[in-house]
C-alpha cells in the first residue's frame, strides 16, 4: 500500500513537472578529436564506432578534401579510443578537452539584455516563438505568420514572411533542421530583425525588393530536446519501430536520391539515418507539402547549418555530375565567400557542390527543392567555425557570424540578380 502511494506521488510530481522525467545529459570530460583519415579501413573503423551512440558521437563526417572527421568521445572510452587510433595508425588532434565546460559557458546568460531578446545568448524554442509573436504584432503590415505543419511530438512548425510590396521575387530560408546547430536559429532571428529594422542601404534593398519566407527553427522537437535533455542532439524525435535509437536525420529524409550512393545511413543509430521511407519524418513531409503549395513564390532556397564555413550547392548525391548552371552557382558562391572574407574578421568560406567540396549527402532539403521543384538557385550555409568550438560556438561570436551572413547574402542576392535569375 505504502509502495503504491509512493508510486502515485512520484507519478503526480513527474507529470506536474516538479521532478524531471529524466535529467539533462552531462558531458563532463567528453572530448572532441579531429582525426586525419588516410584510407578506407581507417574510415570504416571510425564510422563503425560512430554508431556506438553512448560512447561516441560524430560531429563532422569524413570529407575527402580535408580527410578529417571530428568525433566526440566519452571519458570512459578515451583510453580505448586512443589505443584504437594507435593500432590503426590514425593521427588525431584534441580540439575540445571538456565538452561540458563549453556547454556551461554557452549557457551563461548575458546580464545586459536578459529581459529582452537579443543576440548575445542562445534562446529556447519558447523564447524564440514569443519573440516571433512580438515581431508579428509590431510589424503587422509587412509580416505574416505561416504554418508548415506539425512535428512528431505535435509542435507547430512556424515561419514568417516579410514583404514590403507585391511582385517581389521570393527567398526561402529554412533553419535549424539539425537540432544542435543553435547558431542557425540565432542567425535567422537576427536576419529577420535586420530586415525589419536596419536602415543600411544594402539591407533595405534586400528587405524592400524581395519577399522573405523564413523558418527560424524547423526541427522543433529536436531543438527543444537539445535544450532540455541532450545538447548534442541532431535528429528528429520520432521513435523507430524495431530499434531503440530515436529519430532520423531530417536532412536525409527528402525524396531526392533518397538513401542512394551511401549519402545516408539505413541504421537508425547513425546520425545520418535517412528514415524508413522518404518523408517518414512528419516534419520533412510537412515541408514538402508546404513548399509544393507555395513553389511559385520563391526563386532562391537556403538552408542554415553549422559548422565548417562552407557554402554548399547541389548536387549532394553525386560528384560525377553537376547542375547545368553550375558555373553560375560557383560565381554566386564566390561572391558570397569573397564578401565574407573582405570583412575585418577575415573568415574563409569554401564553396562548391556538396558532394565535391564536402561529402555525398542524399535526400537533403536543398537538393529536393532543386531537383523536384526545379529551382535553379539553392544553397546550404555551414556557419562558423572549423571545429575549435563546433556546435558550441560561444555567444560572443553570434553577432560576428551574423554580420558575415548579411555581407554574404547581400553579395549572393546581387550576383544572382546580375546573372538574371531574379
Ligand atoms: O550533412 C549535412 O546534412 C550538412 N552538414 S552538417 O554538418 N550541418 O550536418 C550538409 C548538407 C548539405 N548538402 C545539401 N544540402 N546538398
Ligand atoms: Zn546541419
Amino acid at each position: 500500500m505504502r509502495l503504491l502511494w509512493l508510486l502515485a506521488t512520484l507519478v503526480a510530481l513527474t507529470s506536474a513537472g516538479v521532478l524531471p522525467d529524466s535529467a539533462k545529459e552531462r558531458f563532463d570530460n567528453f572530448q572532441v578529436y579531429k582525426l586525419t583519415i588516410k584510407n578506407k579501413i581507417q574510415l570504416a573503423v571510425i564510422e563503425k564506432i560512430g554508431e556506438l551512440t553512448n560512447k561516441y558521437n560524430i560531429w563532422k563526417e569524413y570529407d575527402e578534401r580535408s580527410q578529417q572527421v571530428d568525433i566526440m568521445v566519452s571519458p570512459t572510452e578515451v583510453q580505448h579510443f586512443k589505443e584504437l587510433l594507435r593500432f590503426n595508425n590514425i593521427t588525431s588532434e584534441l580540439m575540445i578537452e571538456n565538452v561540458q565546460e563549453l556547454i556551461d559557458q554557452e549557457q551563461v546568460t548575458a546580464t545586459a539584455d536578459s529581459s529582452t531578446f537579443g543576440w548575445t545568448k542562445y534562446y529556447e524554442l519558447e523564447e524564440i516563438e514569443a519573440w516571433l509573436d512580438e515581431v508579428l504584432a509590431k510589424y503587422p503590415s509587412v509580416t505574416e505568420e505561416f504554418i508548415v505543419g506539425q512535428s512528431y511530438e505535435g509542435r507547430t512548425i512556424r515561419g514568417i514572411t516579410i514583404s514590403h510590396k507585391t511582385g517581389n521575387p521570393g527567398i526561402f530560408i529554412e533553419s535549424n533542421i539539425h537540432a544542435r546547430e543553435w547558431i542557425t536559429s540565432a542567425s535567422a532571428t537576427w536576419f529577420i530583425n535586420q530586415l525589419l529594422t536596419s536602415e543600411e542601404t544594402e539591407v533595405r534593398n534586400l528587405a524592400d525588393n524581395y519577399d522573405w519566407h523564413i523558418i527560424p527553427v524547423f526541427n522543433v522537437d529536436g531543438f527543444e530536446y537539445s535544450h532540455k535533455k541532450n545538447r548534442m542532439w541532431r535528429k528528429t524525435r520520432q521513435p523507430h519501430a524495431t530499434n531503440e535509437c530515436i529519430g532520423a536525420d531530417a536532412n536525409r529524409n527528402f525524396d531526392s536520391h533518397w538513401l542512394e550512393n551511401s549519402g545516408a545511413s539505413s541504421n537508425p543509430c547513425s546520425e545520418t539515418f535517412a528514415g524508413d521511407t522518404p518523408g517518414s519524418e512528419p516534419e520533412a513531409k510537412a515541408l514538402v507539402e508546404y513548399l509544393t503549395k507555395i513553389k511559385d513564390n520563391f526563386k532562391i532556397y537556403i538552408s542554415f547549418h553549422s559548422y565548417g564555413q562552407y557554402l554548399l550547392s547541389p548536387y549532394g548525391h553525386t560528384k560525377e555530375e553537376f547542375p547545368e548552371n553550375y558555373d553560375d552557382i560557383l560565381t554566386i558562391g564566390k561572391a558570397f565567400a569573397d564578401a565574407i572574407e573582405a570583412l575585418p574578421y577575415g573568415t574563409v568560406y569554401q564553396y562548391g557542390s556538396t558532394a565535391d567540396v564536402l561529402y555525398v549527402a542524399t535526400g537533403t532539403s536543398v537538393d529536393w527543392v532543386f531537383n523536384e521543384l526545379d529551382k535553379e538557385i539553392g544553397y546550404t550555409i555551414e556557419y562558423r567555425d572549423k571545429g575549435r568550438y563546433g556546435f558550441l560556438l560561444p555567444p560572443v561570436q553570434i553577432i560576428p557570424n551574423c554580420e558575415e551572413l548579411m555581407a554574404g547574402m547581400v553579395a549572393l542576392v546581387a550576383k544572382t540578380k546580375e546573372l538574371g535569375y531574379l
